[in-house]
């Protein structure tokens, strides 16, 4: 990993990159802004140029489910961002997921992945895969020799989150990536909650960086798109299989409003950290507050790995209460600016229960293993200001410090 003067230099590299990178459109009137591409589909001068760009004998554009140039201009902006060649936006995050993984499986195939991922993504490896003969196994990927006892012979490739969903769990990536070194097994990395700015995990040795781009890089919280960064060809492969023929293609208009999102990444990250470090602080002091779970504070099991894997702990943050599941579920019912709502990265503080929200899909065996207790309750912490987030959060405990006292 790169030394802290480096991390500071592409830091500041990215401030202007996240405003400037990819800005290739020559739109003919001098347009600051990326022209927004609201087409469908694309004339040929004749029946030559259709039939040489279907043939990829000339490049340019043929219908958006297989390009568009506003499209092109995200998956430019974040390619450069987290430092490949190139990029695939999808409709959702979950259709980065599937898109990029159904691309390099086939049935009798196995795959491994930590055990501690967006609930969504744990039935889509758990469930669905397994109906096509694609078996997953879930593994605690902090333990080195857990990682080389599950990789077999047809493992095609690992999947991880760090920090993980919903409690923070970090994997130390480049040691993932050497255990991996010289087998045929693609790393793939879902860097949603860090976004490039905090951690480039191509610099751990990831072949494949996914986004749910619907969180901090769209950032307002108006937009459900994902996107895949790797190689030239992994990239190609993607588009030209599970993407064109399966679909999950974002739309043009999405992709136009994740690019101004982009614009203020940089600001909003810091506005997103600050804040949640003054959150994570307040509840790991509260009397109520049984554990925090925030990679930012010296207690986190994998502290050390700040400064060099990632550059901040970013801004999502799980903690327990100091009760049983109704009294988190108390809690969340008392705050009144924070919305109970699922999602994180948008202006807005969000808070839920992820036992029966995000990580519902997950069978509760599953959970219990993973780490994700009953009682956790996740708070993704947005751009107010951080003595309001914090007031709210004040008034919900002591509420419940009432409600637990009367019944006690
Ligand atoms: C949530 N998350 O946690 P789309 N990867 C990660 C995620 O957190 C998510 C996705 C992929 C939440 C959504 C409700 C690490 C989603 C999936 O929702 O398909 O864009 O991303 O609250």
């Amino acid at each position: 990993m790169a030394n802290s003067d480096n991390n500071n230099k592409t830091a500041w590299q990215m401030a202007t990159q996240v405003i400037h990178a990819g800005s290739g459109h020559d739109d003919p009137h001098g347009a600051l802004a990326a022209p927004l591409y609201q087409t469908s589909t694309f004339k040929f001068a004749n029946t030559e140029q259709g039939s040489a760009r279907f043939a990829g004998e000339e490049g340019g554009y043929i219908y958006s489910r297989l390009g568009n140039p506003t499209t092109h201009e995200l998956e430019t902006r974040v390619a450069v961002l987290e430092g490949y060649d190139a990029a695939a936006a999808t409709a959702t995050g979950m259709g980065a997921i599937a898109a990029t993984t159904m691309a390099f499986v086939k049935a009798g195939d196995h795959i491994v992945v930590s055990d501690a991922i967006y609930g969504c993504s744990f039935a889509l490896f758990s469930e669905l895969f397994e109906r096509f003969g694609v078996h997953a196994d879930f593994v605690d990927l902090t333990d080195a020799d857990a990682l080389t006892t599950a990789l077999k012979d047809n493992t095609r490739l690992v999947f991880l989150e760090s920090p993980a969903n919903p409690h923070l769990k970090l994997v130390d990536i480049e040691a993932v990536s050497q255990i991996l070194a010289g087998r045929d097994i693609k790393l793939i990395v879902d860097n949603t909650f860090m976004t490039p700015l905090l951690q480039q995990p191509k610099q751990l040795g990831a072949d494949l960086v996914i986004h749910s781009a619907t969180k901090f890089l769209n950032g307002h919280g108006d937009v459900v798109a994902g996107i895949v960064c790797g190689s030239a060809d992994d990239i190609a492969l993607i588009k030209g299989t599970t993407l064109k023929d399966m679909g999950a293609t974002i739309s043009p208009h999405d992709a136009w409003l994740i690019l101004r999102g982009l614009k203020t990444l940089d600001v909003r990250m810091q506005r997103h950290c600050e804040n949640a470090e003054k959150v994570a602080d307040f509840l790991h002091k509260h009397s109520l507050v049984r554990k925090v779970y925030y990679p930012g504070l010296a207690e986190h099991p994998n502290h050390s790995l700040i400064g060099t894997q990632m550059r901040h702990a970013g801004a999502v943050i799980a903690f327990e209460l100091d009760g049983d599941e109704a009294q988190s579920r108390y809690f969340l019912n008392q705050l009144q600016m924070i919305p109970l709502a699922v999602s994180l990265g948008d202006a807005e503080t969000l808070i839920q229960h992820p036992a029966s929200m995000t990580h519902s899909p997950y069978t509760p065996e599953a959970r219990q293993k993973a780490g994700i207790s009953d009682t956790l309750v996740r708070i993704a912490v947005g751009l107010e200001a951080a003595q309001d987030i914090i007031a709210d959060l004040s008034q919900a405990l002591q509420s419940s410090q009432q409600r637990w006292q009367r019944s006690a």
